[in-house]
Formats: C-alpha cells, sequence, structure tokens
C-alpha cells in the first residue's frame, strides 16, 4: 500500500473512532438500598430509571465499597479505596500507623484523600477529547475537583451529607460556573440537576467534544428532607411496616428474576448500635430489628414519615434524572451516551431502629462547599406526634430513617452500609447504550459479578483513552477493575477475585464463592450460586477453602495498603 493511500486510511479511521466516542453519565446514588427501584423491586415510583432498565440492562450482582468515601475513590480512580488513599473517611489517619507511603508518609491506605498514585475519570478522559464535569457530592478529600481532572464542578467537597435547603452550601468551581435559575425554591437535588443539563448544554455551543458527567447526588442520603407533596404520597404506603414491605419487595424481585425463586427472606438484621438503641429505647431481646407490628401506633407513624421521606428524596432523584434525559434526548445525544446508575453503599441503618434528629446547623456557621457534620453518633431520637409529624422533611429537621428501614431498602440481604455482607456492597447498576447494547438484549438482566473499579476500565475501553502510567512525575498504579464491555453482550468477564475491606469489615469473592468477616469477628463462608442471602455459614465445612480465600485476601490486603490484615481483627480498633 502506498503511503499516502494508508495515511488517508489512519485518519479516516482515527475519524471515526473519535466520532464514536460515547459521551460518559454516570449517575451515582447515596446510601440508596439494592432494592430501593421499582426496576429493582421498590413500591417507590422511579419511572425514569425503570425507563433506563427497559431499555438497557440490569446488573444483579454488581458491588461498592460499602461507605460513600471508599465507593467513591474507587469510582473515580479504578483502584481499591486503600491504594488511592481512601480506605475510610476523609480525616488523616495515616499517621497512627507505622510504615512508609508513596509521600513518605505514613499508612497511606488511610491518608483519606486522593493520592499521587491514582488519576481520576477526568484525568484519564480529558486528555482524550473530552469535556469533564462533576456535579453532586465529592468526598474524597476536602479539595477543589477541578484539580484533579475536571473542567467544572457543582456541589461540595465535604462532610457526609447536605442541607437540601441551604443554597449555600453548594459551589460552582471555578467560580462563577453557568448562571442557574431554578423555577421552584431552592432544593439541592434539583439544583445539582439545573446545574448539570446546564454544563451540557455549554458544550453544544462549542466544535462538538464527547463529555463525561459524573453526577453524584446527595439523595436519599440523611439528613432526609423532600418537599412535603413528594412525601405525602408514601405515608400510606409505609404505614404498612418495614415487614410487609421487605416481603412485598421480595416477591417482586423474584417475579422479575433479580433473584432466585427460592431465596428465602432473611431474619430482621442486627441492630448496628446496641448502646444507642438502649438509650433511645429500640433495644429488643435478640438484638435484632423489632417486628413492626410489636411497635406503638405513635411510633409506627414516626416511623412511617422517615420512610415516606427518604422515598420522596429517591422519587424526586427519579424525577431530576428524567429531565436529563429529556435534555440529551432533545439533543439528539441520548443514543450515543453510555448512562450508569448505581448506590455507592447499602441503605444506612445509622444506628439503631428508631434513627435519629441532629439539631438544626447554624445557618451563618455554613462553610460552602461543605457539607453538615451534625456528629451522628451522640444523635438523639425524637418521636413525632401529632402536628409534629407533617413538619418531618422540612428545611429545620435532620432525621435518619434507621435500622428497621435500612433492613427493607436492602432487601432480601442482611446487614447494611458499613458492611462486607451483601446489605452493604450490592448496588444496582443500570447500564443504557442505545448505540452499544443490542436491541435484541435490551431490558435483560446481567449476572457478572463487577465493582466499581470497573468503571475506569470501561471508559478507557469505550473512549479509547490511554491509561497513563504517570501523572506529574508519580507513577500510577495500573487498574484493578475489567471492562464490563463483554458483559454488555452477555459474555464472562474474566478476573480472579473481588475484595474489600472497611472498619475492619472483610470480603473476598472468588468465583461463586464468598468469604465475609464482621470487625473482629471470625470468617463466614457462602456459595452466592445457592444462598446469596448469606444464611447458610459453610465455613466449618470447609476449613480448606476457608484458609485458601482467607490467604488471598491477606495477599489483596498487603498489595494495597489494607492494615487491618489480622484477621483475627485486633489491629482495627487503634482507628477509632
Ligand atoms: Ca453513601
Amino acid at each position: 500500500m502506498k503511503p499516502l493511500v494508508s495515511l488517508f486510511l489512519l485518519l479516516s479511521a482515527c475519524t471515526t473512532l473519535a466520532a464514536a466516542q460515547p459521551n460518559v453519565l454516570i449517575i451515582l446514588a447515596d446510601d440508596l438500598g439494592y432494592s430501593d427501584l421499582g426496576c429493582y423491586g421498590s413500591e417507590i415510583h422511579t419511572p425514569n430509571l425503570d425507563a433506563l432498565a427497559a431499555g438497557g440492562l440490569r446488573f444483579t450482582q454488581f458491588y461498592n465499597g460499602a461507605r460513600c468515601c471508599p465507593s467513591r475513590a474507587s469510582l473515580l480512580t479504578g483502584l481499591y479505596p486503600h491504594q488511592a488513599g481512601v480506605g475510610l473517611m476523609t480525616s488523616d489517619k495515616g499517621a497512627k500507623f507505622p510504615g512508609s507511603g508513596d509521600e513518605g508518609d505514613k499508612s497511606p491506605g488511610y491518608r483519606g484523600r486522593l493520592n499521587n498514585q491514582c488519576v481520576t475519570l477526568g484525568e484519564v478522559l480529558r486528555p482524550a477529547g473530552y469535556h469533564t464535569f462533576a456535579c453532586g457530592k465529592w468526598h474524597v478529600g476536602d479539595f477543589d475537583p477541578t484539580t484533579r481532572g475536571f473542567d467544572a464542578f457543582y456541589g461540595f467537597f465535604g462532610g457526609y451529607g447536605v442541607n437540601s435547603y441551604d443554597e449555600k452550601m453548594l459551589i460552582s468551581l471555578p467560580p462563577g460556573g453557568p448562571a442557574v435559575k431554578s423555577s421552584g425554591p431552592y432544593f439541592a437535588t434539583d439544583a445539582i440537576t439545573d446545574h448539570a443539563i446546564a454544563l451540557l448544554q455549554g458544550t453544544r455551543q462549542q466544535p462538538h467534544k464527547p463529555w463525561l458527567m459524573y453526577l453524584a447526588y446527595q439523595a436519599p442520603h440523611f439528613p432526609l428532607q423532600a418537599p412535603a407533596t413528594d412525601i405525602d404520597k408514601y405515608i400510606a404506603v409505609y404505614e404498612q411496616g418495614w415487614d410487609r414491605i421487605r416481603a412485598q419487595r421480595l416477591e417482586r424481585m423474584k417475579k422479575s428474576g433479580l433473584v432466585a425463586e427460592d431465596t428465602k427472606l432473611t431474619p430482621r438484621s442486627r441492630i448496628p448500635n446496641l448502646k444507642i438503641a438502649k438509650d433511645h429505647g429500640s433495644a429488643t431481646a435478640n438484638e435484632a430489628n423489632p417486628a413492626w407490628d410489636s411497635l406503638p401506633p405513635a411510633r409506627q407513624k414516626d416511623l412511617a414519615r422517615r420512610m415516606a421521606t427518604f422515598a420522596a428524596m429517591v422519587d424526586r432523584m427519579d424525577a431530576n434524572i428524567g429531565r436529563v434525559m429529556a435534555d440529551l434526548k432533545q439533543a439528539g445525544e441520548l443514543e450515543n451516551t453510555l448512562v450508569f446508575f448505581l448506590s455507592d453503599n447499602g441503605a444506612c441503618a445509622e444506628w439503631d431502629p428508631f434513627g435519629f434528629d441532629l439539631k438544626a446547623p447554624d445557618p451563618a456557621a455554613t462553610r460552602p462547599g461543605m457539607g453538615v457534620n451534625l456528629g451522628t453518633q451522640a444523635g438523639p431520637n425524637v418521636l413525632h406526634e401529632g402536628a409534629a409529624l407533617e413538619h418531618m422533611g422540612e428545611a429545620n429537621t435532620f432525621m435518619s430513617y434507621g435500622s428497621g428501614w435500612a433492613n427493607a431498602c436492602n432487601t432480601p440481604w442482611r446487614l447494611y452500609k458499613h458492611y462486607g455482607h451483601e446489605g452493604g456492597i450490592s448496588t444496582p447498576l443500570i447500564v443504557h447504550w442505545p448505540a452499544g447494547i443490542a436491541a435484541a438484549e435490551q431490558g435483560k438482566l446481567r449476572s457478572q459479578p463487577g465493582h466499581l473499579i470497573d468503571l475506569m476500565t470501561t471508559c478507557v475501553d469505550v473512549a479509547t483513552a490511554t491509561y497513563p502510567q504517570t501523572r506529574e512525575g508519580h507513577a500510577i498504579l495500573p487498574m484493578e477493575g475489567r471492562s464490563l464491555v463483554p458483559a454488555l453482550a452477555n459474555q464472562p468477564v474474566n478476573r480472579e477475585s473481588l475484595a474489600w475491606e472497611h472498619e475492619g469489615n472483610r470480603a473476598i469473592r472468588v468465583g461463586d464463592w464468598k468469604l465475609v468477616a464482621l470487625k473482629g469477628r471470625p470468617w463466614e463462608l457462602y456459595d452466592m450460586s445457592r444462598d446469596r442471602t448469606e444464611l447458610h455459614n459453610v465455613a466449618s465445612e470447609n476449613p480448606d477453602r476457608v484458609k485458601d480465600l482467607s490467604a488471598q485476601w491477606q495477599t489483596w490486603a498487603k498489595r494495597c495498603n489494607v492494615l487491618r490484615a489480622d484477621a483475627s481483627g485486633s489491629p482495627e480498633n487503634k482507628l477509632k
């Protein structure tokens, strides 16, 4: 072939490839349980996400990192959280442990901010020709997201939650972002969406480039807040109580094939903090969440309102996602936009069946861009009665819904956010991409196990981006995930294992076997192909398998800067 012709062919191939680069929209919910979407068995009204599932795929065995910060670090970097420096939360725990790290520091897995041995999705996709945006919750260190690969950001980068009615809490970076005027009163879920749409519309005024939008909603994380009109729709639904809701969700999940027909509902899960339960008067003899029917009517009314507010937050988020989809459709961008929707951890049980009610923060003390940190561990519980019920969810209320409802939101799994059991690390994953998913496959389920670390690898794959070996002179760790593109065509995703550690809770999954343990407790072994609800611990019958998987977990822990590598759990208390 003549050089000129081959050059022409090469150029035209590049042009075709560049034109085919999909937009990437990653939507992350905060503290949403596995079964909280209509298309995953919920009674919550989520027509827009259900439509994405009907036109895309639902993954049934997808995993996150059990907690906000570690999950976000994995999603953004394609590494395990500790490799990226965020094994715990965003305070620096590094100096408490001996050892040396990437920056000459101590304990590099727990420094509380993205480190220098990782790159973000923005830092990988921008050089591949993408606009890169992040809206909503950052929470991988208290620093400006535009310093780590994002062209623009609107949201908050610190704290665990946000006062959804406080406009000052969310900021644009760089300062002076798109001028957005909401039609109604300020509400964070709406405002985050307004800014995301404005940023996308801004790209259409420029020469064509694909875009990455990381849309990380604060919903439905506590403080539970939602407009009363949204809450009212759900009061009667949740007056049925969490036992009936759990049973109803499981039946729907069986019918849609999300779980096996013979799946048994797990017993009510244990109360995460018994001391707080005693303080709140919610403790039970068996240390598990109480039967709904055992609660006095006044308590049921209070709890139904809490769950209705949670549902309203999900409902409102779904409506806003519908606005984003309508915008993409109108712009002709829906066909070649790869959408992911998932949650950063299982439903949140902090800390007892009745939940907490925090005092309103001083508005004058709001730090722009920071979330709220009101010290949830010491939160009192308030029983709302009579007229006070109607004010729950308003701007001056800061409540959680407690472990009974979290248990229902994770139907049918055991336990919650924080834990390595399925209720902690299982997330819905909807993938929607008309140009990349064959029409005959749309609406189907996928059972390939996967993890947040796979999003980086998948983005590199579909964007034909180059994952760098260095950044600003620092060596970058190789990606830990696998591309999910084969799974879109229902091919296997080859991987050896997936592993977790958070607050001493730990797990490893190899094929269908999962080894999991609570902090300081012995390993439990489950066969995921027959017992994903983790009801039949077969560790004592399989000592060799336990030994083998435990050794694999230890090797992973050592490789990934996990310090709690003692299976007896002894070191982790030092972090408290
Ligand atoms: Ca979370």
